[in-house]
């Protein structure tokens, strides 16, 4: 095959508008030389010799004019983002001075980089898998720290380690199957079933595992969802702007005030809460209600944590019961808040068993801490706590992962019943689902669908 000659591209890789500096990137095997059509450095540098940065000025080769004052940052192949040559030109952050840049670039022979086309080229070079290439995709999007956080972790590639270990475990016993079934003349060992079978267990485990860490991932990089229920006038939005510790929701003692859901973000040390204050549970009084009290049921069914919120100072009311009934339904985890504690009580922790009950005064701020204690707690008991062990799939990874994790539960199953042929096709399949997370086996329309995720110049 006659190899493809390789283009030189360039971007401008920082966002529109107007900014201290701008950045563009140059990648590509023409990319010093380009720049030396365009680029005088000051002072008695050689350029681009080695990674280094360089002052100067850009100047346009057909009328002599200056473009821009810059600095030029150049990274030598192997050893850069892309793998490839690279220059990154520090200009000023004006989208006119910018443009005359990349076009300056443009008219010296360089083509404009299609979105995600240096991370694109730096998956094909090795220098990004494609567990860190969705790292890289979440990093840039993240809209909480805590997504940011685990999205770096994995960047640094612990996720990429575990799962080329898994694989390379099942590539043994897939050599070892075929060499058995294709020379079975020669003396080749016995597959020994029992050893096969303890370690596609021991396999299955590590991939269940793994699949859990990535669905805390998703979980965990959305924000938690941690929904305030309960009867109206229990005090759900006295207690959101409590939490939040200021005035997000109107309060009033008139029932019904809160008709719709609203969402706010509660950071609960490195856990993102998303903390949702809903229209109250009841038989609805008009239309409106009747649509919010719909919301509410719908939050439930994708939250995290249910607080259903109950007046201390009332006995439980029929609309209290008609919550703890939505509830059950919903089945999500839940922890009792006992509000207005600091009034004369008339309920008890006990008449909300068997929830866990949490008192509280949203008046005060009594027992708040205990609360936030209670959502920390709910999350660490279900492994949410440790963000270094989580990971991020895209939905095509996820859905690979998957795969894998049915082709090697179908091995196992078979072992000992199946044909090692069989056998040997499963776990073939779960080694080529697998290289489809890492991008170790994948092809290049999949790799479009992921690459065009990335803004122009990543
Ligand atoms: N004494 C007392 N009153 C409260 C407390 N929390 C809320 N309230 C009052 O209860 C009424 C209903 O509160 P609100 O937050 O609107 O309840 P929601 O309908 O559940 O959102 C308001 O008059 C609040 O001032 C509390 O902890 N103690
Ligand atoms: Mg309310």
């Amino acid at each position: 095959m006659v190899p493809t000659r390789v283009e030189t591209i360039a971007a401008i890789a920082t966002p529109p508008g107007r900014s201290a500096l701008g950045l563009i990137r140059v990648s590509g095997p023409a990319t010093f030389d380009l720049l030396h059509t365009v680029f005088a450095p000051r002072g008695k540098r050689a350029f681009p010799a080695r990674a280094a940065a360089f002052y100067g000025v850009l100047r346009d080769p057909a009328d002599g004019e200056v473009v821009d004052q810059v600095v030029v940052t150049t990274f030598p192949a192997p050893h850069s983002f892309t793998g490839e040559d690279v220059a990154e030109i520090s200009a000023h952050g004006n989208p006119l001075v910018l443009g005359r840049v990349l076009g300056l670039l443009l008219r010296q022979g360089a083509r404009a980089a299609e979105p995600g086309e240096f991370a694109r080229r730096a998956f094909l070079h090795g220098k990004l898998d494609l567990l860190a290439v969705e790292a890289m995709a979440q990093v840039l999007n993240a809209t909480t720290a805590g997504q940011a956080r685990i999205a770096l972790n994995q960047l640094e590639g612990l996720p990429t380690r575990r799962l080329s270990g898994i694989r390379a475990r099942l590539l043994d016993h897939h050599v070892r199957l075929e060499a058995t079934l294709n020379f079975p003349e020669e003396a080749i060992d016995e597959i020994d079933e029992r050893r096969l079978a303890r370690d596609l267990a021991a396999v299955r485990a590590d991939l269940d595992r793994f699949a859990a860490a990535a669905r805390h991932g998703d979980l965990v990089a959305g924000g938690l969802r941690v929904v305030l229920a309960g009867r109206p006038n229990t005090g759900k939005s006295s207690l959101l702007n409590a939490l939040l510790g200021r005035e997000r929701a109107i309060v009033t003692e008139i029932p019904g005030t809160t008709r719709d859901t609203l969402e706010e973000t509660l950071p609960l040390g490195d856990l993102p809460v998303r903390l949702i204050d809903t229209a109250g549970l009841r038989a609805p009084g008009d239309r409106i209600e009747a649509l919010g009290i719909d919301r509410t049921r719908q939050a439930l069914a994708g939250a995290f944590l249910a607080l259903p919120v109950f007046d201390a100072a009332t006995a439980l009311t029929p609309d209290d019961h008609e919550v703890r009934r939505v509830l059950k339904e919903v089945g999500c985890p839940v922890v009792a808040v006992l509000n207005k504690s600091d009034l004369p009580p008339r309920l008890t922790a006990a008449d909300l068993a068997p929830w866990p009950v949490v008192r509280v005064s949203a008046l005060t701020g009594d027992g708040l801490e205990g609360l936030r204690e209670a959502i920390r707690a709910e999350a660490a008991g279900r492994g949410l706590s440790h963000l270094e062990d989580l990971v991020l799939l895209g939905v095509q990874q996820g859905e690979a992962l998957e795969r894998a994790r049915q082709a090697v539960g179908r091995a196992l199953e078979g072992l000992g019943t199946i044909y090692h042929d069989m056998l040997s096709v499963e776990l073939e399949e779960a080694i080529r689902a697998l290289g489809l997370v890492t991008g170790e086996d994948v092809d290049p329309h999949t790799l479009d669908r992921i690459f065009e995720r990335f803004c122009i110049g990543k």
